[in-house]
């Protein structure tokens, strides 16, 4: 491991804060869709001084709101946060601004309880909570027929709270399991024949702890960063959770070896090391709960020694260093003078398994195959440079903790997953690292930004679109509502001539690899697009700028082919099957030669943003089976301070997530649709009329002409097919169906009474 990184034994001061990123300035535009049948054009200059602060406070959903001005939104959201409401309905999305302090009053199980309850009895409006999100996506998979699969996404930047509530919602999801079960114990006998309900809940739980030690790091903008994706789909058989299974997604196993500065390596490093000293409170209470979580997930005693062996390994092997050979001055070796490095050499031998000389040979000695796929010939050279050693050892490093933690994640698997038999629908969390974007930008931030534009492509399809869609041929031709599409850069990024595919095919080009060159490429290849850009910097030329959804990043030429290649040196492999530990052995695989889409083996160099992609296509292909839920995670401020919104800060987030556009589109769209017949059926008295134009007459007729509750038009419109209504319009309507049904039962009565 590398100085600057610092001793991987050394405890890190808390990330420095980052000054937040300016949000992009745009003109500031009047809600062309506001409130009733008409464009309503607000003029004020500044609205929000004509909403009261307590309409703002008290106002639940943004879609309530009574303009849609930008700075009303963020009013009501930051005037929320101040007084300790902490989460906002935007229409059918919950916004979730991180309290950035412990807010334990908040999740307690007298608040389970009360959201469950409120689920059970069907109240349409329900708390704007995290529970309520999981509770009606739990709702929707058990209760409506069909049992269709439901999937949670959260979403926002990194530090805006994603873990903290996916973790909230499998908290509230477990504990209605154990505390209200819903129906009794199936008697379907499988895996789960001679565990309680309550153990299986326990272990979904438990995942949690081990894979944020193995998979989380503090960095600059979050102390507890997930360094990787994770669906964690839980299994239901009828209406009973069964089991969970947990997919992860691109683990940046770089930070194994490299780290920014003020950043740290994976917490467990500092947990297995530091702790026991008694050095940081912190990493000693998450290793005391990483071993329990171990225990309850059935790790044994033998299982948790070989993986912290490994870990201890890589630290080992961390400090094993490079040095010239005195006679040969073109070949670097193993600095065995050194003591210090001697001894982490023999330490990490041992603990890997691995015999001294076989170790050193395959971090120095390069193989070189020369020649036609007839004739080869085989050469073996030293290394010529200390980098190249270096690069070799890093490699090394890398899989062996790629490979742990994808052992571990199997291995959770098969204690948490219920038998296929046993389950035929499921509820998924989706909890993936948020946007990102640093000075220096390289692959896993291409690759972590991507995932979050196709998820955004995801959410304006399914929802922005579709709704636009809606209202266009339902003929509301005011409504204007401009959404951002990200299309444009989601085929910039990975499609047939695309960042992606330059970049992987400059991986297959059997030369050395021209980073600076490979950048040129995607820039002029894709100046045309809009979306991508030479930096216009002329000190950081090397590089490309792909403009995001949620902002333009700069990516860094320097090592983003090499990363993209991913090669481990065949020595470096074989090195570890040789291993005398059976775990070790055992452990250490490679894909990298089967092709992620067919599954089948190929002589193609398959890169890291080809599996990227292909995982990604997989978790589209199953949240296209799901009915999805948003949650909108929002930072309050650059700095995670509590009690301090940052308006500037927070709109920036609301933009790009699209929840201004959501709110406006929730807004125009009324929340009630009803086809003229429905309508007809239920308030109808004069169901012979079924044609739609007629339906639709006297649907107008009615709501005009309806003397108990007065309905006026702001409150409903009228599209071709559908009547829309406001939430209030519905009630009053439901009042006065109950009026008249009274009336009817009375006049039966009556009747009844005057003629038997
Ligand atoms: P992230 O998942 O969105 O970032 P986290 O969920 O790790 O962010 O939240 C960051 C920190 O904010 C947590 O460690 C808590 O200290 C605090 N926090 C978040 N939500 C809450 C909450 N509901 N109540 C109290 N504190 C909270 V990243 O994984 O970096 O994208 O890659
Ligand atoms: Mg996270």
């Amino acid at each position: 491991m590398e100085q600057n990184e610092g001793s991987h034994l050394t405890p890190q001061k808390r990330p420095k804060k980052i000054p937040p990123p300016v949000p992009k300035k745009r003109p500031k535009s009047a809600p062309t869709v506001g409130i009733g049948n008409g464009t309503v054009q607000v003029d004020e200059p500044n609205p929000i001084l004509s909403v009261p602060k307590e309409v703002l406070v008290s106002c639940d959903d943004l879609t309530r709101l009574p303009v849609l001005y930008d700075d009303v939104v963020l009013g009501c959201i930051a005037s929320r946060y101040q007084q300790n409401l902490f989460y906002t309905w935007a229409g059918p999305t919950l916004v979730a601004t991180n309290p950035c302090r412990p807010v334990p009053h908040l999740y307690t199980p007298k608040e389970i309880h009360h959201h469950h309850n409120q689920v059970k009895s069907g109240i349409d409006r329900r708390d704007a909570h995290i529970f309520s999100v999981a509770g009606l996506a739990h709702h929707r998979l058990t209760h409506d027929l069909g049992f269709i699969n439901q999937a949670i996404l959260v979403s926002g930047e990194s530090g805006a709270g994603k873990t903290e509530s996916a973790r909230y919602m499998l908290e509230y999801l477990s504990n209605i399991e154990t505390n209200f079960p819903l129906v009794p114990r199936s008697p379907l006998k499988g895996v789960w024949e001679d565990k309680q309900p309550q153990d299986i809940q326990e272990r979904i739980l438990a995942s949690n702890p081990i894979l944020e030690a193995f998979g989380n790091a503090a960095t600059l903008r979050n102390h507890n960063s997930s360094r990787f994706g994770k669906l964690i789909r839980l299994q239901y058989g009828g209406r009973q959770l069964r089991g969970a299974e947990i997919d992860t997604y691109l683990l940046e196993k770089t930070r194994v070896t490299h780290q920014t500065e003020n950043e740290r390596n994976f917490h467990i490093f500092y947990q297995f090391v530091i702790a026991p000293k008694g050095n940081l409170d912190s990493d000693l209470a998450s290793l005391r709960e990483t071993l329990h979580a171990f225990k309850q997930l059935d790790f044994s005693m033998s299982h948790q020694k070989q993986i912290f062996q490994l870990v201890m390994a890589l630290l080992h092997l961390g400090n094993v260093n490079f040095s010239q050979d005195k006679e040969n001055h073109n070949s670097w070796t193993v600095d065995r003078h050194n003591a210090e490095c001697l001894k982490s050499l023999e330490s990490a031998c041992e603990l890997l398994g691995l015999e001294e000389d076989k170790l050193v040979d395959a971090l120095t000695i390069r193989t070189i195959s020369v020649g036609t796929a007839r004739r080869v010939s085989v050469f073996h050279k030293p290394c010529e440079t200390e980098a190249q050693c270096v690069e070799r050892r890093d490699a090394l490093m890398q899989l062996i903790y790629a490979s742990l933690f994808s052992h571990i994640v199997t291995y959770i698997n098969t204690q948490v997953s219920a038998h296929r038999n046993l389950w035929s629908h499921f509820l998924g969390v989706l909890d993936v690292y948020g946007f990102e974007t640093f000075d220096q930008n390289s692959l896993e931030q291409l690759c972590i930004n991507y995932a979050n534009e196709r998820l955004q492509q995801e959410f304006m399809y399914r929802y922005l679109a579709a709704e636009h869609q809606v209202l266009k041929e339902e003929g509301f031709l005011d409504v204007d509502v401009p959404y951002t599409d990200n299309t444009d850069c989601v085929v910039a990024l990975d499609s047939n001539i695309s960042v992606f595919a330059i970049l992987n095919e400059e991986c297959q080009l059997k030369r050395a690899l021209k980073e600076d060159e490979a950048c040129d490429r995607v820039c002029k290849a894709l100046e045309d697009t809009g979306v991508v850009h030479a930096p216009s910097s002329p000190k950081r030329k090397a590089g490309f700028v792909v403009r995001h959804y949620a902002g333009p990043v700069k990516y860094d030429a320097k090592g983003l082919l090499h990363k993209n290649k991913d090669e481990v040196p065949l020595e470096v492999r074989g090195l570890l099957a040789s291993s005398s530990q059976d775990f070790v052995g055992g452990l250490v695989f490679d894909t990298s030669d089967v092709d992620p889409e067919s599954g089948r083996r190929t002589t193609r160099k398959v890169t890291t943003l080809a599996k990227f992609k292909a995982s990604l296509d997989t978790l589209m292909r199953t949240l296209a089976r799901c009915d999805l839920h948003y949650v909108r995670c929002l930072k309050p401020n650059a700095g995670s301070l509590p009690g301090q919104p940052d308006t500037g800060y927070i709109l920036h987030q609301l933009r790009a997530c699209g929840v201004i556009e959501t709110v406006r589109i929730s807004q125009a769209g009324y929340p009630v649709r009803i086809s003229y017949e429905d309508f007809i059926s239920r308030y109808g008295w004069l169901k012979e009329e079924d044609a739609v134009d007629v339906s639709k007459e006297i649907a107008k007729s009615m709501l005009g002409t309806t003397q108990e509750g007065h309905i006026d038009s702001v409150k409903c419109r009228f599209g071709r097919t559908r009547i829309f209504l406001s939430e209030s319009a519905l009630h009053t309507l439901e009042a006065v169906r109950e009026l008249k049904r009274r009336e009817a039962a009375t006049c039966l009565q009556k009747f009844w009474r005057r003629y038997r």
